[in-house]
């Protein structure tokens, strides 16, 4: 079928789209559609409907395409054919309708949809604004706050939501062709007026006076730094002041700002890295996947349970496992305290949450476990009672059932050793909370099967979490880098800088969190017992840990005993800073006998990052992570890296490789620290001139 079809059913002319997988506006089919649109000004229809084949109506222009030359017709040329038309177009959505393909609608005279589409206008996230008079029609029609909401959020609405606030006209039931046509005809039968959303103009006493300054204030405060929200602020404001074609300039100004910087660039990436993580090389398309219709999951502590909350979600049955009565009571309890919680955020029903909790069942029963498809193991991160309970799965568990760790550093060859089914053993690595954060790590271990791995990602996206294979190493892809950037917070506060410093600085950045709150917010006891068992050269340098461990020793876990680095109020949890805790850091620095220096912020900012990006780049060259776009997604879905700076290797690239490879050359004169000197891949891609992004195509 070509990309672009035409037929008349009675007087109604039906242009349908067919550009799989999600009919993006490519240059053929805005060309196709600017020609069907003005061929059939000249025949015998008196109305068209705009349809699409496959799973959705147009989602959007087309990403890949960007940043290449512009090409003929442009997406607003093609608008404006269809606003130019003289007989009325009726777009028909179903699916998403989503950026240009909701502006495309809006150009139409009029719109329909079926009651599941969606329409949004998500160009936020990938650095954008609405490009093609979107920031202009959607006030005209929806009023000025539900277009600042709609784009300034980029979260799509459902059919009868854009109905009620006047984007959509009809929302139909059953067929939606069949539906369409009949309201065509009915717009001809009323001689229904060619309805062009340009030709409204917005009242300005509709508009709260300070509306527009409060919404950048806002904006501002949670953008941190991100351009787009701002400027779709002042093109909603153009829309309320200018002429259509005006405030359709200021957009386009605006719109081609945004599509140059490195910010849309980096958001950009990750919207094709998130894609491209979910897909396993030299894994062939067609691998068989196991079916997984119920789970287990052992240990019902914080990560259990919240593992156990994502299968429920989805109408998966969960099976909880404890050792005794009274840990499983405890570990139901603390799910159930969970989903109240979600319920009293509005986010879940009632219904809901005891549809969820009916999915969990709890057990301390290890037969009971003979009929599951996946066993996730959540217990104590060590690696003998891991193997223990390896060695009880491959017991209890039926042929076939997938048996997967939660580990965040043990070797998952050593756990799958401890059964005779290696090939059914996988890593699967959740972050905390386990039921609301994105990512998920896939560690495949030497003899980890095709299926396996295949059915894993596969699952990941039924959970909707955001998969990304990673090999078998201590700390896997994320924390193995993390111990890098922990580290060299640690050395900035010994060396001469605070807590505050150096948050604000990797905030200020983009980071969601800085390294020391993040520590407060954790807790600090978790890494302080996990370092008691190590021997003192297994902990490494007393510099990189001598503080934690004394503000636990003091009492100070972080927030859940009121004080870490900082100190935080019982009720509000804001935090402040303690003299104490500077006091204390220039004790152990006297102690490590490290002359506190001042330390710049750019210093900060480049031992932290660089020190990721050179791990990172390890992790390629061993081939533990698949690819660097693969790290991207790790630290933008794990580690609240800003998806704006495209994750560290993405941020690496558009520094430039020279820049990093200079400057840890520089930390490493400076100290000496074998962990200073730039990996291998790092060398060989800045004689080659290449980037990372070069070097993965
Ligand atoms: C825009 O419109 C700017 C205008 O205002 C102005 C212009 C002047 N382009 O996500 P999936 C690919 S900006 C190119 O796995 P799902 C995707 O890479 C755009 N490719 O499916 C993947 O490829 P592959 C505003 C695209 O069912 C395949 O399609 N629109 C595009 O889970 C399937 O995607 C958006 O931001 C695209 N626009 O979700 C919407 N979209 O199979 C972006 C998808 O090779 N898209 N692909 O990996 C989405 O949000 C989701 O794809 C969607 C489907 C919800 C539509």
């Amino acid at each position: 079928m070509s990309i672009v079809s035409y037929q008349l059913i009675d007087n109604i002319g039906v242009i349908q789209l067919n550009n799989p997988p999600v009919n993006a506006l490519s240059q053929a089919l805005r060309q196709g559609l600017q020609q069907a649109i003005t061929a059939a000004q000249n025949d015998s229809s008196q109305a068209l409907v705009l349809i699409c084949e496959g799973r959705t109506f147009i989602a959007g222009a087309d990403i890949s395409e960007f940043g290449k030359p512009p090409s003929s017709p442009s997406l607003g040329e093609m608008l404006t054919s269809i606003e130019d038309s003289q007989k009325p177009v009726i777009a028909a959505i179903h699916g998403t309708a989503l950026g240009g393909g909701f502006e495309t609608a809006l150009a139409c005279h009029y719109r329909c949809a079926a009651a599941t589409a969606k329409v949004g206008l998500p160009e936020v996230k990938l650095g954008l604004l609405p490009g093609a008079g979107g920031t202009q029609r959607t006030p005209r029609l929806a009023g000025v706050e539900v277009a600042l909401e709609l784009i300034t959020s980029g979260n799509p609405i459902g059919a009868l939501q854009a109905e009620q606030a006047g984007l959509i006209d009809r929302v139909v039931d059953g067929d939606l062709l069949e539906g369409a046509l009949a309201y065509a005809r009915e717009l001809v039968a009323d001689a229904a007026p060619l309805r062009r959303v340009r030709d409204i103009t917005i009242d300005t006493a509709t508009v709260p006076a300070e509306l527009f300054d409060n919404y950048k204030t806002k904006l501002a405060r949670r953008a941190r730094g991100q351009i787009a929200p701002l400027h779709i602020v002042s093109c909603v404001e153009a829309a309320v002041e200018l002429p259509f074609e005006e405030g359709l300039k200021c957009e386009r100004e605006r719109f081609m700002e945004c599509m140059q910087s490195t910010q849309s660039g980096a958001m950009r990436h990750m919207f094709f890295a998130e894609r491209e993580a979910a897909k396993i090389k030299g894994l062939d398309r067609g691998t068989a996947t196991r079916e997984i219709n119920s789970v287990a999951v052992i240990g019902g502590g914080t990560m259990g349970g919240g593992i156990a909350m994502n299968f429920a979600n989805v109408g998966i049955p969960v099976k909880l496992l404890e050792i005794s009565d009274e840990a499983l009571q405890r570990g139901l309890g603390i799910i159930e305290k969970n989903y109240g919680i979600t319920v009293s955020k509005g986010k879940l029903s009632e219904t809901q949450k005891e549809h969820c909790l009916s999915l969990i069942d709890g057990t301390t029963n290890y037969d009971d476990l003979a009929d599951v498809d996946l066993v996730i193991e959540a217990v104590f991160e060590n690696l003998d009672i891991k193997k223990q309970v390896f060695s009880q799965l491959d017991s209890a568990c039926k042929p076939g059932a997938i048996l997967a760790t939660n580990t965040s550093y043990q070797d998952v060859d050593l756990i799958a050793a401890a059964t005779r089914r290696p090939a059914d053993v996988i890593g699967l690595h959740f972050f905390s909370p386990a039921n609301v954060m994105k990512l998920l790590e896939v560690v495949r271990g030497e003899k980890t099967s095709d299926e396996v791995i295949a059915t894993t990602m596969k699952l990941a996206k039924t959970i909707r979490k955001v998969p990304v294979l990673s090999r078998v190493c201590y700390g896997f892809i994320g924390n193995r880098m993390l111990r890098h950037y922990a580290r060299e917070a640690q050395l900035c506060l010994i060396e001469g800088s605070t807590p505050e410093r150096i948050d604000t600085v990797m905030q200020n950045w983009g980071m969601a969190m800085g390294p020391l709150a993040v520590g407060d917010l954790a807790g600090m006891d978790i890494a302080y017992n996990a370092r008691k068992a190590l021997t003192d050269e297994q902990k490494g340098n007393p510099k990189t840990y001598c503080i934690p461990d004394a503000l636990v020793e003091m009492g100070r876990l972080g927030q859940k005993s009121g004080a870490g680095y900082y100190n935080y109020d019982a009720k509000t949890r804001a935090r402040s800073s303690d003299v104490g805790v500077i006091q204390l850091v220039e004790e152990k620095a006297a102690a490590q006998g490290v002359a506190r220096r001042e330390i710049n912020d750019e210093e900060i900012l480049n031992r932290l990052i660089f020190a990721l990006i050179n791990e990172g780049a390890k992790i390629l060259e061993e081939g533990i992570a698949q690819r660097p776009g693969d790290i991207d997604v790790v630290y933008a879905f794990g580690y609240g890296f800003p998806v704006s700076r495209g994750g560290p290797m993405h941020y690496a690239d558009t520094v430039g490789l020279q820049k990093v490879y200079d400057t840890l050359n520089q930390f490493h004169q400076q100290t000496g620290e074998a962990y200073w000197q730039p990996a291998a891949l790092l060398e060989e891609l800045v004689s080659a001139g290449k980037t990372f992004k070069e070097w993965a195509s």
